[in-house]
């Protein structure tokens, strides 16, 4: 019987290449938990959980998810028989509450492994990819309209992106739509421009900026409200505004169940790491197509390890009418992969090699690595 012999965590700190601005933190580095799991049959699964801004974005920190797996999840999964995926995720979910981006990380590393024993993608293991290659969109978050058109001008230029959701929720509500305002007028219809306040509104906000946003051809709002601010949500939805999309929102299938049964939003931002793994946000996006609605495939800004994940399940999913943002590992400086991702023709290329389809560059990883 195979078991898991040994649990290795890597935290590392990649630099992004330029400030990357968000309603709650300012980014210049991002921080990646790394975890590899040693099987008794020499094949090593790995995962990654990501989040932004230290404890600023989600409730989980890096830091904090390296002790959680030390401590808690390493003694449940250890030693123990290798059954599968979704067996170990049960027995670990039991006993650990929350904690849903370490535990994307140990169910991602479990898929790869079981994904290399077998040599197929983790696509084929979750049913089967209904499409190989995904729409990546790109985040302007500069903070200024003119370096931001200047991006989004050479992004389209290269046909790397179409599609563009800017930052926004930092400074007074007209500021941000004569910001964004700017933006759409620059690129007209040859881009899709939709916004993400991170939370940032009140209710009055919310109400005010996007009959604004509307107005000056913006597509889509993303949480625009507190996560918890349901009824916030539901009452924005009977005005007139661009699609509202939920983001934070959104931790699991639960949680999408209310957003939906609430009429409280358009689109699901599907994210593994906040939906606490790969089969969670699986089980999300039915939720979400059940309830007639639309599916995005988003992002935490992780690695190519976190990304080729994301997009390893986001390939399998019937429709993503709205794309996807899976545009993280050019965001940073350093890759930590062997063989990119590809990005071409406005698209990602959904690896097809075993497990993620990506191996991990061991150099990069101990260069980026915290050493405490
Ligand atoms: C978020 O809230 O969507 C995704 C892209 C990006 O720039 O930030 C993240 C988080
Ligand atoms: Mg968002």
């Amino acid at each position: 019987m195979i078991k898991i012999e040994r649990i290795e965590t890597h935290l590392l700190d990649i630099p992004t290449i330029r400030p990357h601005v968000l309603s709650m933190a300012t980014m210049n580095v991002q921080t990646i938990l790394l975890v590899r799991l040693f099987l008794s049959d020499g094949v090593i699964g790995v995962g990654e959980a990501t989040t932004i801004g230290g404890l600023s974005y989600g409730p989980e920190s890096p830091e904090g998810m390296q002790l959680t797996i030390k401590q808690y999840i390493e003694p449940l999964i250890i030693n123990r028989p290798f059954t599968s995926p979704v067996q170990l995720m049960d027995t670990v979910r039991k006993q650990i509450v929350g904690n849903h981006f370490t535990l994307c990380a140990i169910e991602t590393a479990l898929f790869d492994a079981v994904g290399q024993r077998l040599g197929v993608p983790i696509s084929t293991l979750l049913g089967g990819a209904a499409q190989q290659r995904l729409q990546v969109g790109w985040v302007l978050a500069s903070g200024k309209p003119e370096a931001d058109i200047d991006e989004a001008e050479l992004m389209l230029a290269q046909k790397r992106h179409n599609f563009f959701k800017i930052k926004i929720g930092k400074r007074p509500v007209m500021d941000d739509v004569r910001h964004v305002a700017a933006i759409k007028a620059a690129l007209g219809d040859r881009a899709s421009v939709r916004v993400d306040v991170n939370q940032a509104w009140s209710r009055t906000d919310a109400k005010i900026g996007c009959a604004a946003l509307l107005d000056v051809g913006i597509d889509l709002v993303e949480q625009p409200l507190n996560r918890a601010d349901i009824k916030g949500a539901s009452q924005l939805k009977t005005q007139k505004t661009p699609v509202i999309m939920a983001d934070e929102t959104l931790t699991g299938p639960q949680s999408g169940y209310q957003s939906a049964s609430h009429q409280a939003c358009d689109v699901f931002a599907l994210k593994i790491g906040p939906s606490g793994g790969l089969q969670q946000a699986a089980q999300t996006a039915y939720v979400g197509l059940a309830a007639g609605l639309e599916l995005y495939g988003g992002t935490m800004l992780e690695s190519s390890i976190g990304t080729a994940a994301s997009a390893q399940l986001f390939a399998t999913l019937p429709t993503l009418k709205w794309g996807t943002e899976l545009f993280a590992p050019l965001l940073l400086k350093e890759n930590i992969v062997q063989e990119p991702l590809e990005y071409s023709n406005f698209q990602l290329e959904v690896p097809i090699g075993p497990g993620l389809g990506v191996k991990l560059d061991l150099d990069k990883v101990k260069f980026f690595s915290r050493h405490v």
